[in-house]
């Protein structure tokens, strides 16, 4: 046999679903790489022989190895910072307090407009960097705090830009119905109307020229856009050949759930609101549903997400941070496995799995990553722990010792 890199002196929780044990683990295991891809997977045992001499063979000393973590919704490009609505909300205000009175989304909207590009890539950078350091080898950016034309296609622009500087790759979302910028608030409906119509006639297909997005998303919410606007956004950005998926059900129930269902949407996020109805029909149309414990946090929500049904109708859940200046300031992958536990109850297993092979399904991504299984991307990371429930479990000793991205090593 000749490898590029054989790993020795591991476990593996591959989370394949094929498997009948835990986390698809494989104890006293090996792996080997070839050309960037997973060449061959088992135990140390049944490896077959090869080249000794001219292969790098790398001890794992008893640690684990997962899938390379995948952060399946973030919005991390952006300027400013929300601290002072932080202290208002100390006070008593509510977020949707803030944001109708022209504060919230609207404030970070005003810095990212002013900001240019080189500095929203360095801010962006360091966010990159953290979730990095925590084992994060894929990662969703939305834009969304652009609001015009320009402003968004920046946003996007920097959001590519970072996957060619870093070890992670990175997906985009075009986010323009995010909310209604300030030049068309004062027009009431008649100015959300004519803020969507800009996103469909003007951004989208500028977006789409350019190729900056994978996929397109809207926030469906009393406070945002209704399901109407939604499907439009929606309807126009897959007839321009993106993925859809929507901010629904996080503050109220509108149903736009189901109306992403029945647009095939990758996924639906937040759903803390979400009923049986709408669990059954994501069900059905095979959509993810994007679980964001950091938002439920920060904003101290009192309604958790459907979980039992979520498991009852086995949608596929995925944990993701949120990453925001406004609802989830939280700039950890890791963080989300404990919280997804500890507040939404979800099992370890099922953290880890909404962190690899499910959220590598939310993005498309899950015939190249998310599962180690020969054949797959070389896109794994070593953990010091000694059973993969420790990633949930404890937080703020980082136990991550090596990653490999598309079978080359990045020392952290
Ligand atoms: N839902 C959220 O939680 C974030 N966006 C959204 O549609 C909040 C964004 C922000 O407050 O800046
Ligand atoms: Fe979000």
């Amino acid at each position: 046999m000749s490898w590029d890199q054989v790993w020795i002196d591991i476990n593996i929780a591959t989370m394949d679903p094929s498997s009948n044990e835990a986390y698809g683990a494989i104890t006293e295991a090996a792996l080997a790489v070839k050309d960037g891809k997973i060449a061959w997977i088992g135990k140390r045992a049944d490896l077959p022989e090869f080249d000794v001499l001219a292969t790098p063979v790398y001890r794992g000393h008893g640690g684990w190895l997962t899938p390379g973590l995948i952060d399946a919704h973030t919005h991390l490009v952006f300027a400013g910072s929300r601290a002072n609505e932080f202290e208002l909300r100390l006070q008593g205000a509510s977020y949707e307090d803030i944001a109708r009175a022209g504060g919230g989304i609207v404030s970070t909207v005003k810095a990212c407009r002013e900001a240019d590009e080189a500095e929203l890539f360095d801010l962006a950078r360091r966010r990159l960097n953290a979730l990095a350091k925590e084992g994060v080898t894929t990662v969703e950016i939305k834009s969304g705090y652009g609001l015009d034309l320009d402003t968004e296609l920046k946003l996007l622009r920097v959001a590519r830009e970072l996957g060619k500087h870093h070890h992670v790759d990175v997906v985009t979302t075009f986010l323009g119905a995010h909310a209604v910028p300030p030049e068309f608030k004062g027009q009431g409906e008649a100015g959300t109307e004519a803020y969507v119509d800009l996103v469909v006639n003007e951004m989208l297909p500028a977006v789409v020229a350019e190729n900056l997005a994978d996929a397109a998303d809207v926030f469906c919410e009393n406070i945002a856009f209704n399901l109407e606007q939604t499907e439009r956004v929606l309807s126009a950005a897959k007839g321009l050949g993106l993925d859809v998926k929507l901010h629904a059900e996080q503050l109220s129930n509108l149903g736009g759930s189901e109306l992403a269902a029945r647009l095939g949407a990758k996924s639906v996020d937040h759903i803390e609101y979400l009923d049986e109805a709408g669990v059954k029909a994501i069900a059905h149309s095979g959509t993810c549903a994007v679980l964001l414990p950091g938002a439920f946090y920060f904003l101290r929500e009192t309604k958790l997400p459907p979980i039992d049904l979520l498991r009852h109708y086995q949608v596929p859940m995925v944990l993701a941070s949120d990453f925001n200046p406004g609802s989830s300031p939280i700039c950890s992958t890791l963080l989300m496995l404990n919280m997804g536990c500890t507040l939404f109850r979800l099992t370890p297993e099922e953290a880890l799995a909404g962190v690899t092979r499910n959220a590598a399904r939310a993005l498309g991504r899950d015939q190249r990553v998310g599962v180690l299984r020969e054949g797959m991307e070389a896109d794994f990371c070593l953990w010091r722990i000694s059973t993969p429930a420790e990633l949930a479990y404890s937080y703020g000793v980082n136990p991550l010792v090596d990653v490999v991205k598309s079978g080359k090593l990045v020392h952290q």
